[in-house]
This record gives structure tokens, C-alpha cells and sequence, in this order.
């Protein structure tokens, strides 16, 4: 049992290292929460991967501020708890806010594993000691641009690329990659800027080779990734859609998709994103790990979740240093020259909180008491 004596949320600005640009807008400093539980033994941190604005998804800084402070953080501080399910059923009644209940889920989970002297990889059933990675690329100008953008990153051994794609900056800019890297592992993220009667333009893309195309049609939509998928030869990979093990088992019904993309903020922590893991293994559809340009906090879980088997294509898990000059947490994570990441191993999440690094980027916080 662990009880949990205060908690506290930290809403913090990390300047990105360069603006990061998708169909829904261009990113120039990211906005998260971190969640803090703290017990007699330490503090368990978590990540909520809400943005400034409700572009993603629906959910931003301010409403998981707000569901966190008068909902989650009270249920987790009400009594001990000794699993991660048993927190669950805790906010079960509750409707959506997948990524504040996330957070909590993780800093939760983090001190479990910390208490059976376990690493979070090991706590959730993973195997691997290293997971293969990739390197998201937003947006640019140009093919020109792009090509050069992706250089630098193969040059830092990154070995599977994912191009941001929207309607016109899409067939010329991934024909471009494509040409000057026959070979590379190459993927198109369009963050739902298509429709259905863009499906002959969709359909150009098979022509390079490509992983996957993930999530072209609209956010909520299943029904017609599933219609799209059969005037396709590149497999279709789920993101927004799917926020629950629900929506991962209409998907597979329907066929909508052959791939998932699993972000713990989405669907609401580590114990879902593992259920749709298992399901998704079951069904042989292989997983990845989303990124959601994570702190070293969210990042660490991240490398933990992807450590289970059916993670079988590279996360969009880069090295710290892609997106942060200065992370919160230590020790950074770096990409190792066969493009994985290494899944850390001390026990509970396995990176520390430097608080002097936190304050630095801290808007605001808030500390709460068990009653
Ligand atoms: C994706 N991530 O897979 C997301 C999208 C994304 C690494 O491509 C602020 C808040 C900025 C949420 C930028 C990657 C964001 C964001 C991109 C989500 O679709
Ligand atoms: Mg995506």
C-alpha cells in the first residue's frame, strides 16, 4: 500500500529547440503539467501531455489543471492505494481527460514500481533493455528544406524518419526524402487534414515505400479509415482516434487501420495503453509509441511502456536534445548509434526531477494535502 501524503502540479514552458510544425499549427515552447506524488520514501512524477491549446485534442494546460486539481489529485489523495487498476476504478465514473488522468496514473505508477524495487519497465512487463526509435519531422518550407532537415537527423543516427505531412505539402516534399534516401525507414503523419475525396492524392503515396500513413482522416472518425484502408496499399496507422480499448477493438473490426500508435496521455495511462497493447498483440496488429514532444519525465515512461513486445516499430522517442537544450529531468536520454534508445533500469521511473531545472520553467504551481 502506498499512501500518498501531498501532491503537487507544476505547470511548466519549455522553449523547443526549433518551432515543430504540424497540419494543426506550428509549436514554438511547450506547455505541460507535471504531476508530483509525494510519500516519507520520495516523490513519484508524471507527465500530462495536454497542450496550450486545444488542437490535438480537446484537452489543454488549462482543463487538466482544472480536472486534476478538483478530481484526480482529491481520489488520489483520499486513500493508499496498492495498483494502478485500483486508481482506475477510483475516477472510473469519470468521462474523457485521458491525459490529466494519465499523469497521475504515471507518477502513481512510478512509486510502485520504486516500492518493489522495480524498474517501471519492469513493473508494467517489459522486456527489451533498448527500444528502436525515430525522429518526427515537422513541416517545412520546402522539399528542398526537408531533405536537408532530414540529413541532419540521419547524420545524429536516427534511423526511421517521420515527415508531417497536410494537403500540399505532402507528395512533392515525401517524393523528395524519398529520392535522396531510397533506403531510409520512412513514415507520414497528417494529424487528420484529409478527407475521403482526397483519397486519389492519398493514394500517390504508395508509391514510396512508406511504413505507414498515420491518422489522414478526421480525429473521431473510424469509419472511413476503414474505407480509406481499402484503396490502399500502405498500411493505415491509428493516432487520435483511438482513446480507448473500445475504439482499438472497432478499429480492428472495421479494419481501419493494420497499425496503432499508443500514447499513454491519449488513452488515459500506462494500464490502457498496455490493455491495447495486448489487444492489438492478440490480433497481430503491431504497436509504436507515440511522442508528444515529452519532457525527460514522459519520456521515461514512454521508453518503459515501448519496452513490451508488441511495440514493434520505432517510437517517436527521440534523444532529449531534439526537442530540449535543458530538460527537467536528469539523466537526459541519447540515441545510441543502432538508432534505441536505452530503457532505464533503476528502480521506479528511473530519471530524477532537478528542481532547480524545474523552477527555472515553472508558470505556476500548486500544492495539495491529504486530509
Ligand atoms: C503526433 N507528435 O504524433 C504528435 C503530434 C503533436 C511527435 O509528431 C504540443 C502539443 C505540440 C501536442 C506537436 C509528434 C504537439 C502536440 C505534435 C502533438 O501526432
Ligand atoms: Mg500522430
Amino acid at each position: 500500500m502506498i499512501k500518498i501524503e501531498q501532491a503537487a502540479l507544476h505547470l511548466i514552458a519549455m522553449p523547443l529547440v526549433s518551432p515543430f510544425e504540424t497540419s494543426f499549427g506550428r509549436q514554438t515552447v511547450r506547455q505541460a503539467i507535471l504531476v508530483e506524488l509525494r510519500t516519507p520514501s520520495g516523490s513519484g512524477w508524471g507527465e500530462c501531455v495536454a497542450g496550450d491549446a486545444p488542437a490535438y485534442s480537446y484537452e489543454t494546460t488549462d482543463t487538466a489543471w482544472s480536472v486534476l486539481s478538483q478530481y484526480l489529485v482529491p481520489a488520489v489523495l483520499a486513500q493508499p492505494f496498492d495498483s494502478p487498476p485500483a486508481l482506475h476504478e477510483r475516477w472510473a465514473w469519470m468521462r474523457g481527460h485521458n491525459m490529466a488522468r494519465a499523469a497521475v496514473e504515471q507518477a502513481a505508477a512510478a512509486l510502485l514500481a520504486a516500492d518493489a524495487d522495480q524498474s517501471l519497465a519492469t513493473f508494467l512487463g517489459g522486456e527489451r533493455t533498448s527500444v528502436p526509435v525515430g525522429v518526427s519531422v515537422g513541416i517545412q518550407a520546402t522539399p528542398e528544406a526537408l531533405v536537408d532537415t532530414v540529413a541532419g537527423y540521419l547524420a545524429q543516427g536516427y534511423g526511421r524518419i517521420k515527415l508531417k505531412i497536410k494537403p500540399g505539402k505532402d507528395i512533392a516534399f515525401v517524393e523528395a526524402v524519398r529520392r535522396a534516401y531510397p533506403a531510409v525507414l520512412l513514415q507520414v503523419d497528417a494529424n487528420s487534414a484529409y478527407t475521403l475525396a482526397d483519397s486519389e492524392r492519398l493514394r500517390q503515396l504508395d508509391d514510396f515505400n512508406l511504413l505507414l500513413i498515420e491518422q489522414p482522416l478526421d480525429h473521431d472518425d473510424i469509419y472511413e479509415h476503414s474505407l480509406l484502408q481499402r484503396q490502399l496499399r500502405t498500411p493505415i496507422c491509428l493516432d487520435e482516434s483511438i482513446h480507448t480499448l473500445l475504439h482499438a477493438r472497432a478499429a480492428l473490426a472495421l479494419s481501419a487501420c493494420r497499425i496503432i500508435n499508443i500514447k499513454v496521455g491519449r488513452v488515459g495511462g500506462l494500464i490502457p495503453a498496455r490493455q491495447i497493447h495486448d489487444l492489438c498483440q492478440a490480433h497481430g496488429v503491431p504497436v509504436w509509441c507515440g511522442g508528444m514532444l515529452e519532457t525527460g519525465v514522459g519520456r521515461a515512461a514512454n521508453l518503459a511502456l515501448a519496452s513490451l513486445p508488441n511495440f514493434r516499430l520505432p517510437g517517436d522517442i527521440s534523444a532529449s536534445s531534439r526537442y530540449y537544450t535543458a530538460d527537467i529531468a536528469e539523466p537526459t536520454f541519447s540515441l545510441n548509434p543502432d538508432s534505441t534508445i536505452s530503457v532505464p533500469t533503476a528502480p521506479g521511473l528511473g530519471v530524477i526531477v532537478n528542481r532547480e531545472a524545474l523552477l527555472r520553467v515553472t508558470l505556476h504551481s500548486a500544492t495539495f494535502f491529504a486530509a
